[in-house]
């Protein structure tokens, strides 16, 4: 037989198209891809490998084994008179010569001729031989074969068993060629005539046609292998007839419309299941369709909220600056009034102009702050409770929706674990909004504040530690005065130290409040910055396994169809070249 039944652009072809397909069925395993479809696959890229499959069947003694070996050129398998092969044995390619028996009624011999790794073939045991390796034989490799050899030996053409056989066989509308083996045995063409008609015959009646039928010797053909002398050699492989055997068989198989099926078989497959895989995964895309709009909503939403909780607090912030800069003016009106030569009398009553500081200036500010910032954590609160409600509300849209068209089945393993976990977050944001407790979140709240404004250095010169400070200056200044007052005359202290010691008064009360100012403001914009990051950090982290596995199913979904249109393009590419190489 030739060496080789490719031409080298159509190995080279064949070589790639198993590249693409081992790639193919790579990236389809990462998919989820039904494993049994993967299987179906693999297996169509596994006949690749057996390119040519040839099944030769025959009763027992027939030759088969001995038929094969001829043509082989090698003593591949055994040969006997007695019922030999047992098995259903397939021969391949393989780098030595190993024979692994598979089960009781199949093994695999591989052998290194270069013409094994084109054609595989398939020994079998006599059709009159063991029943029950026979359905693997019709069942399994008839099927698939590309020519059933039908061997029948020319001692006893076409036994009874082989009868039956053939008929089972037939089913398949295999291409099935005779071989009258053992052409060797008769003594004159006459005999040899006589056997063929008699096959041929009964071919004919089980066939409706008459079958191609070869006479042939394997045992000539193998004795030709062996002969040195090459005249010899020439004349028993003449006699053996086998040479138009085998160019009947390089023909059919040469078949261009049957190799193009051969290389365009699997590439079928491939397309199939990626045409199954863009289904499912347009499927997904709709799937996710809905959770991608409610994750938009909720980041929307949520960084909505960041935001406003950013420019709302200001202003809230700007009142407790307002009650400040309004005590500023109360107290620098009131030095005015307070601290001069008419109102001398009273400077030396330090202890009054110190109580009228507290009523008129200090009054209440303290609690107006405090009044204030309880304000920004109830609205902080609030704004809180509402956001979450805002979340909830999202969520159970979902759900919703999701009950609405479960009805279609579950759908893919993905679309389960999105709602298992719009399940899970939509539970915990809803224990959150039922059991959110305003006073207790204000009270938390205010106990942060607290804590971070007593943090600064705020406390000693703090709203508490004013009125102390502003008395003891103006003790001070008073104090003075009245011994000023004592040394010097009037109109000296009215002119000089009086105006002076105001304007000190004014100066240092100025400055503290600037700086009690500046640190609250700080304090507490520090304090509610903080708050508000932990109340979006609190909602994002809730929402997050969900929005998270939204994202990454999207992203999963982007891959997955310029993955697959990659793998389709491979495909028509290589249907392309088949089309130009096998021809
Ligand atoms: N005379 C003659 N004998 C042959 C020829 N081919 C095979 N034989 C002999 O026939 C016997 C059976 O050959 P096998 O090849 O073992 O037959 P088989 O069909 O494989 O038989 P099982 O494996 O038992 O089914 C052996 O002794 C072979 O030497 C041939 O062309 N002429
Ligand atoms: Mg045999």
């Amino acid at each position: 037989m030739r060496q080789s039944m490719l031409t080298t652009d159509q190995s080279l072809l064949l070589n790639d198209e198993k590249e693409v397909l081992s790639n193919v069925l790579l990236r389809l395993a990462e998919m989820d891809v039904p494993r049994d479809s993967l299987a179906t696959l693999q297996k169509a890229t596994q006949q690749l490998d057996e390119l040519f499959l040839i099944v030769v069947v025959g009763e027992f003694n027939a030759g088969k084994s001995a038929l094969i070996n001829a043509m082989l050129g090698e003593k591949v398998l055994a040969e006997g008179v007695t019922p030999t092969t047992s098995r259903v044995t397939l021969i391949k390619w393989g780098e030595a010569k190993t024979e692994t028996v598979v089960d009781e009624g199949y093994a695999i011999v591989t052998y290194p001729l270069p013409l094994l790794k084109e054609v595989n073939i398939v020994d079998s045991p006599g059709t009159n031989a063991i029943i029950r390796q026979h359905e693997r034989l019709t069942d399994e490799f008839v099927p698939r074969s590309d020519l059933v050899l039908f061997t029948t030996s020319a001692d006893r053409p076409l036994t009874e068993s082989e009868h039956q056989f053939l008929q089972r066989i037939l089913a398949w509308g295999k291409k099935v060629v005779f071989v009258l083996n053992k052409s060797d045995i008769f003594e004159d063409e006459a005999a040899l005539q006589e056997a063929r008609e008699y096959v041929l015959k009964h071919a004919t009646l089980t066939l409706g046609e008459p079958p191609i039928l070869f006479p042939v010797s394997a045992r000539l053909a193998q004795r030709a292998r062996a002969e040195q002398d090459e005249a010899n050699r020439q004349q028993l492989r003449a006699a053996s007839r086998l040479d138009e055997l085998e160019r009947y068989i390089s023909g059919t198989l040469d078949d261009t419309a049957r190799l193009k099926l051969k290389f365009s078989n699997p590439l079928g497959v491939a397309e199939n299941l990626i045409d199954g895989a863009g289904t499912a995964v347009r499927t997904q895309t709709e799937e996710l369709q809905e959770d991608k709009v409610t994750v938009d909503s909720l980041e929307t939403t949520v960084t909505a909220y960041e935001h406003d909780l950013e420019i709302e607090l200001a202003p809230r912030l700007a009142e407790v600056d307002n009650i400040l800069h309004k005590l500023e003016m109360r107290g620098l009106d009131f030095f005015d009034r307070t601290l001069r030569l008419t109102n001398i009398h009273h400077l030396v009553r330090g202890d009054r102009i110190r109580m009228n500081f507290e009523k008129e200036v200090l009054n209440d500010v303290s609690q107006q702050i405090n009044e204030q910032v309880q304000n920004i954590i109830d609205w902080l609160v609030e704004k809180d409770l509402r956001e979450w409600q805002q979340v909830m509300t999202y969520l159970q849209r979902r759900q919703a929706h999701n009950l609405e068209h479960i009805v279609g089945g579950a759908g893919s393993p993905q679309a389960v674990h999105r709602r298992e976990l719009i399940d899970k977050v939509g539970k915990s944001v809803n224990t959150i909004v039922e059991s959110y407790d305003r006073v207790k979140e204000a009270s938390q709240l205010a106990v942060n504040v607290e804590n971070a404004v007593a943090q600064t250095a705020l406390f000693e010169a703090g709203a508490v530690g004013l009125g102390v400070l502003v008395s003891t200056a103006l003790l001070s200044s008073a104090l003075d005065i009245t011994g000023v007052i004592a040394a010097g005359t009037l109109a000296i202290v009215g002119l000089f130290v009086i105006p002076y010691k105001r304007k000190q008064a004014k100066d240092d009360f100025r400055k503290k409040i600037i700086t009690l100012r500046e640190n609250l403001h700080e304090a507490l914009t520090t304090a509610f910055k903080s708050e508000s990051a932990n109340a979006i950090s609190r909602l994002r982290d809730n929402i997050s396994p969900y929005t998270r596995f939204v994202h990454a199913e999207d992203e999963r979904i982007q891959k997955a169809k310029t993955l697959l249109a990659d793998l389709r393009k491979n495909l028509s590419a290589l249907r392309a070249r088949i089309e130009t190489t096998v021809d």
